[in-house]
């Protein structure tokens, strides 16, 4: 395989296969990465690439669209079944461009939203001063509790009535509880607010029942394609029976018109060009996929292994954010341990364990350096470890931890990350 790109480009072509050798020769511990199946890496390398086709299915502005008409909507309608859905618009380049598109459908700029805070598991596109988010919009932001790590919805109410936002905006990237979508709901209509999820994180979860569905609460739901969902890098946004067809005032145009009609706009022409029709060809893919049977089975373990490897990381004296996970990550809060994130982060990946450094709620440390690392299960979960292997793999970080700077255990270490991944293959071409 890859022989014209070996010929053509063979720096390009060493990046490759020096990515395929790391991914096969370490354990992928960051919660937001996956592996996905040959069938999806062929979708997504394709001829596909060459094709425009701005605008939707019969409606384009490029002659030539009839393959990739069908492969939209097989993406389209394989969502819609996945998650129970009566809109999807599977043409978001990735999560970021999903939630500028969600809040543009709704938002005027200069109002308010009310989002998880960065630090405490939030994300950048839910109000980061860095973020396109922060600058165009008022940010309130909501966090976990410092005893419990979990959300106070009764001061999250409070919290509301207060600063009276446009839309609340429910979800995370670094959270390891289930959320409450009802209540966020009833939190949502006290104020009048439009309510958003973003279950990047949690959309494999979601689908198959495993984590509580946003889309019977939610105006608007947004995710990526490739974390637990184990699709190609990309995203998407949906709507509910109940909230497609919702009438809302458009903030682009000031008239009265559907929710959906508003999404649609505002990813094409509003916010992108021409869709990636070979990311979208991979998309349906995954989500056929993601429909088998087996499919819940492996969310099933993603949890299973989270559930065991955070028990192994408690056994060994770690804290752990809120105390333990529901879902696919687990926050390790590395105060006690008189280490920083950064060093763990680093002393890891020497070691041959990948994660990745992660704010912890009321973090001290600068967001380059932090308190705590983030791990996650999904992608060794694909590659068929279970939880006798996660227990391990807690006794070997907390090794490591324990000897920042020695290079003889970062190498013992190796070895034996190296017989892990021999007994269970990944990517072979
Ligand atoms: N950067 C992603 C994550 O790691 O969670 C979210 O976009």
């Amino acid at each position: 395989m890859f022989n014209n790109l070996k010929e053509t480009d063979p720096e390009i072509f060493g990046t490759v296969t020096g990515e395929i050798d790391r991914l096969n020769s370490t354990l992928e511990l960051i919660a937001s990465e996956n592996f996905v199946s040959k069938a999806v890496l062929e979708a997504a390398g394709n001829v596909m690439t060459n094709k425009y086709a701005e605008g939707y299915p019969g409606k384009r502005y490029y002659g030539g669209c009839e393959q990739v008409d069908i492969a939209e909507d097989l993406a389209r309608n394989r969502a819609k079944e996945l998650f129970d859905a009566a809109y999807v618009n599977v043409q978001p380049h990735a999560g970021a461009q999903a939630n500028m598109a969600a809040f543009f459908s709704v938002l005027k700029v200069g109002d308010t939203i009310l989002g998880m805070d960065l630090a405490h598991g939030g994300h950048l596109t839910h109000g980061s001063p860095v973020n396109f988010s922060g600058k165009l919009y008022q940010i309130v932001s909501y966090g976990v509790e410092k005893d419990t790590g979990r959300i106070d919805y009764d001061k999250l109410a409070d919290l509301a009535k207060k600063v009276k936002p446009q839309l609340i905006l429910a979800g995370y990237s670094a959270h390891p509880r289930e959320l409450d979508f009802p209540k966020f709901r009833e939190i949502a209509d006290s104020v009048g607010a439009f309510l958003m999820a973003d279950i990047a994180h949690i959309a494999g979860l979601c689908a198959v029942g495993l984590h509580p569905s946003p889309i019977p609460y939610c105006d608007i739901v947004t995710t990526t394609t490739h974390k637990t969902l184990r699709g190609p890098r990309g995203g998407m946004i949906m709507a509910g029976e109940k909230f497609a067809d919702k009438k809302i005032i458009d903030p682009w145009s000031g008239k009265e018109r559907k929710l959906r009609g508003a999404i649609s706009s505002r990813v094409f022409p509003g916010t992108q060009g021409g869709p990636l029709m070979h990311i979208i060809a991979a998309k349906a893919v995954a989500f056929h996929e993601a429909l088998q049977d087996d499919y819940k089975v492996y969310c099933r373990q993603i949890i299973d292994n989270a559930a065991a490897l955070a028990g192994s990381l408690m056994d060994e004296g770690f804290n752990l954010v809120s105390g333990g996970t529901d879902n696919h990550l687990m926050l390790v809060d590395l105060t006690n341990k008189g280490v920083t994130g950064k060093d763990a982060e680093d002393a890891l990946e020497d070691s041959g364990i990948t994660v990745n450094k992660n704010m912890v709620p009321f973090d001290q440390n600068s967001p380059m350096v932090t308190s705590g690392i983030r791990i996650g299960t999904p992608a060794l979960t694909t590659r068929g470890m279970k939880e006798s292997e996660m227990k391990r793999i807690g006794q070997l970080i907390s090794r490591v931890i324990a000897n920042i700077g020695n290079e003889d255990v970062y190498s013992e270490t190796r070895s034996e990350v190296k017989k892990f991944c021999d007994e269970f293959p990944l990517y072979i071409f």
